[in-house]
């Protein structure tokens, strides 16, 4: 590969970088929005509502019995993450990668015979997607550009279950993809089939509640039920960007390895190539997570790749590293970046 190459794609996950700000951080969610009777076949059923957004939301819908007009169906009742208080609603952009885990549960009148849904909720403007738990025991992913994906097993009504979705670039191939959990299951990661390749920009992410209605039955009820809601930025699209402009150069000159540190060099690629990680993982160091997978030392001159861009980090890392006594942290920030300038060919 030439140094174009290697340069052009430092530009390209740089830039990526900047349009998922485009969004705002995932980090900067702080709040829900509740959205009240986005169904209302039975506008006159007993709604409360709870938000203590991120430790508990829940609706519990009562009296639903219909109103003897219109559509009988359902009442769907909405929350939606919020970066001002929850004041307006916080939009997602196609590069805007989260992962979003939260406790679910849905309960409800078993004697109506009627079935009550609660879970992940997307939307933009009106097209609706959902990862839902039912209370009869589905336990499902579909509508919206969401791919389709049912769990083999049953959801048991009026327990709690942890869901969640990971939307994320998969370096293998470039694509966005998906990932569902719940409880202890997961789907493998799957592509989108829409145009855009996965989430349009502003879309808007939450929960949804929906409770058939009983025409008749006074004591058809349904509730629904979110705790330890959490959703990240998901952290291997900041792995990626924190290898490229210094992590994995860092590692072998923490670690006092001399000359060495050029041979371990990081390859770009090496960043890409990396599995995906868990909030757990993430946990971990940066730089000695990235380390496990960058390129094997090579004495024999091979960490060539990207070396137009490595080196100049590194003299940047070595003083900066240096003048704080080689602490990780501290010597991460005071690294000075200096962008490339990057004509491609
Ligand atoms: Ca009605
Ligand atoms: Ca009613």
């Amino acid at each position: 590969m030439s140094k174009w190459f290697w340069l052009c794609s430092l530009a390209l996950l740089i830039s990526a970088s900047c349009a998922a700000n485009a969004y705002g951080p995932v980090s900067s969610i702080d709040s829900a929005k509740v959205y009240p009777y986005v169904w209302q076949d039975d506008p006159d059923s007993t709604l409360t509502v709870v938000n203590n957004y991120p430790s508990l939301i829940s609706f519990r819908d009562e009296n639903l019995d219909g109103d003897g007009q219109g559509g009988e169906y359902a009442n769907r009742h909405v929350w939606r993450f919020s970066a001002d208080g929850g004041a307006t609603p916080f939009e997602f952009g196609n590069t805007t990668y989260f992962e979003y885990f939260v406790d679910v549960k849905v309960q409800g009148d078993p004697a109506a015979g009627k079935h009550h849904e609660a879970g992940i909720f997307f939307d933009y403007r009106g097209w609706d997607g959902v990862l839902m738990v039912k209370t009869n025991g589905e336990i499902a992913a579909f509508g919206y550009v969401l791919p389709f994906y049912a769990f083999l097993d049953p959801y048991t009504p009026g327990e709690w279950i942890r869901i969640g979705v990971k939307y994320f670039k998969d370096p293998g191939d470039g694509k966005n993809k998906i990932r569902y959990y719940a409880g202890s299951a997961q789907s493998p990661a799957l592509a989108f089939g829409n145009l855009e390749g996965g989430i349009i920009d502003g879309t808007t992410l939450g929960g949804y509640g929906q409770f058939q209605i009983a025409p008749g039955v006074q004591s058809n009820f349904g509730m629904a039920e979110w705790r330890n809601i959490q959703i990240v930025p998901e952290p291997a699209s900041l792995l990626v960007l924190a290898a490229g402009v210094a992590g994995m150069a860092l590692t072998e000159t923490l670690s006092g390895a001399g000359d060495r540190r050029l041979a371990a060099r990081p390859k770009v690629r090496g960043a890409a190539s990396r599995r995906e990680f868990s909030p757990v993982e993430a946990g971990k160091s940066p730089v000695g997570t990235a380390g496990k997978n960058s390129a094997p030392a090579a004495a024999n001159g091979n960490g060539t790749a990207g070396s137009s861009i490595t080196s100049a980090l590194m003299l940047d890392w070595d003083a900066a590293g240096q003048a704080a006594g080689r602490s990780a942290g501290a010597a991460i920030a005071a690294v000075k970046f200096v962008p490339p300038r990057v004509i491609c060919p």
